[in-house]
């Protein structure tokens, strides 16, 4: 589909059916709207940090959806709006971002990895996860979102490596936006595009529109098929762009020309999507934008409340078996005798740990 919202393609792969669209077009309308409610939250202090998926909302909706409910995804900070739209609670999407908890939702209930902030480290945790299904006899794919920049990482290398050699059943999603932070593809990177990285270990890889969310979700459910059929792993490199700063704490006027975000709001993933689907002529999308607000509304009250934080998390899961010296820091901070709940054994803090 271009830009223009017109269908395109080479038969390559089918354009999804229309349920499929409909609930893509959705997802992004939900995703974007609460994209914008945490960057307003952010600029109002009620989070520490955020890095928006604006303008990548066909890449992660496209991603999440193609996911079968027996798939792990392995998603990164830019991946929020993947994450919600797997089904995980907006808010406890948000808990690492207000700076309470490493991650505020079980990563077993809806097979959503924690989302990684060290570049790259998801690479490797998606295809070991991917590799031990395989061992087990279990039909799970494991699909990593990874930007631009990650790819220059060693561990991308080392997990491509390692995928390809033992047909590991993993799909690689590189959302190439042209700039990790401030340095912009050309100075990361000498490969005649990220997809050729991929080629160069032996995996099938190709390079789409990301910001065509039928391309994203054909692509990613292709390669999903293949790996779970035994296929091997896929790279796909989805050529996009961030539309917000890199995060909150970023500007990014410093490094980039307002002539170029201007390109790229002529190639929304939502609105083409919706001039595609408006005339197909079977398509009402008015309940998806009262959703939309629906979503942003419980997001402003229940993030509008500090949530609980026990001191004694400062401590817990630094060590397995605490240093004298933390246990010291402890007792002082609680008021405790050295010895009594400082040794830490019990692990009995209000924390939510993961199993
Ligand atoms: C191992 C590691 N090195 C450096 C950083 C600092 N860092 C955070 S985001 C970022 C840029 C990442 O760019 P890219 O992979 O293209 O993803 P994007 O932020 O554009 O989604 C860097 C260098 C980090 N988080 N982890």
């Amino acid at each position: 589909m271009d830009a223009a919202g017109v269908a395109t393609g080479d038969g390559t792969y089918e354009l999804p059916d229309h349920d499929t669209l409909v609930a893509l077009y959705r997802a992004m309308v939900v995703g974007r709207r609460f994209d914008a409610q945490v960057t307003a939250l952010t600029r109002q202090g009620r989070l520490a940090v955020y890095p928006s998926s604006r303008g990548q909302e066909a890449c992660q909706t496209g991603t999440a959806l193609a996911l079968r409910p027996q798939d792990w995804l392995f998603p990164t900070y830019r991946d929020c709006v993947a994450v919600v739209t797997r089904g995980v609670d907006p808010v406890d999407v948000l808990v690492s971002f207000r700076g309470d908890w490493h991650c505020g939702y079980d990563p077993y209930e809806h097979r959503v990895a924690p989302q990684c902030t060290p570049l790259a480290t998801n690479t490797l945790h998606a295809v070991g996860v991917a590799h031990a299904a395989r061992l087990r006899g279990e039909d799970a794919v494991a699909v990593v979102l990874l930007g631009d920049g990650a790819t220059s990482e060693g561990d991308t290398h080392e997990a491509l490596n390692f995928a390809a050699v033992w047909k590991a059943p993993v799909v690689f999603v590189v959302q190439n936006n042209g700039y990790a932070i401030s340095v912009p593809l050309h100075r990361q990177t000498a490969a005649p595009s990220l997809a050729h990285k991929g080629i160069g270990y032996g995996i099938r890889s190709e390079q789409i529109d990301g910001n065509d969310a039928a391309a994203v979700y054909a692509t990613v459910s292709s390669a999903i098929a293949s790996a779970a059929a035994g296929g091997g792993p896929t790279l796909i490199e989805a050529l996009t762009y961030r539309i917000e700063a890199h995060t909150n704490a970023d500007d990014a006027s410093r490094y980039r020309q307002d002539d170029e975000v201007a390109g790229w709001l002529e190639r929304d993933p939502v609105r083409r999507l919706a001039v595609f689907l408006s005339s197909s002529g079977d398509f009402d999308a008015t309940g998806f934008d009262a959703e939309a607000e629906g979503l942003a509304a419980g997001v402003r009250t229940r993030m509008g409340t500090d949530a609980p934080v026990s001191p004694s998390d400062l401590f817990e899961y630094v060590y397995a078996r605490p240093t004298a010296a933390l246990a010291r820091q402890r007792a002082d901070a609680l008021d405790l005798p050295v010895g009594g709940r400082a040794t830490m054994d019990g692990h009995e803090p209000g924390g939510r740990g993961i199993r």
